[in-house]
């Protein structure tokens, strides 16, 4: 199975964690997820006790052993750009998941090599991301 790292807001903001669920629930169906308590959405802003620089190594350590980078990017968030970034300069697959109404930045819409994937429904994401996952 594919491993993949899966990235959302966390310090950005939690507005979306019911979804990050939903969509992690999608993909654990044919995947090994990296950083799955991103998705939990009893995980605030202010979260889990282990310290920036853990947090900073460990999500590094996983960037480099994941085969894709799924983030959702609806909710802006400094980290997930930065993961986004860090996968891009390994060669690493990155799809990028956001609602159609998302004022993307331009660092991600604008990058041909980053998959896109507008959404209107998380329901209706499901067979569009098996294209990515098998
Ligand atoms: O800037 P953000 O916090 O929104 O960045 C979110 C992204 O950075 C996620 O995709 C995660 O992979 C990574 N990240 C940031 N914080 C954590 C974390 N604990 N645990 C795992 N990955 C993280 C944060 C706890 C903290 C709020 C006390």
């Amino acid at each position: 199975m594919k491993k993949i790292y899966f990235a959302g807001s966390i310090r950005g903001g939690r507005e979306k964690a019911e979804d990050y669920k939903k969509i992690v629930d999608i993909l654990k169906k044919d995947a090994i997820i990296l950083d799955e308590h991103v998705s939990n959405p009893k995980l605030s802003s202010t979260g889990e006790k282990i310290s920036n620089e853990e947090i900073y190594k460990r999500d590094t350590n996983w960037l480099k052993e994941c085969d894709l980078l799924i983030a959702e990017v609806t909710n802006p968030s400094l980290g997930v750009g930065y993961e986004i970034g860090y996968a891009g300069s390994l060669n690493k697959k990155i799809v990028c998941l956001y609602e159609e109404s998302a004022n993307l930045s331009g660092m991600i819409s604008g990058n041909p090599s980053i998959i896109l994937i507008p959404y209107d429904k998380i329901e209706n994401l499901e067979s569009k991301l098996k294209e990515y996952i098998k």
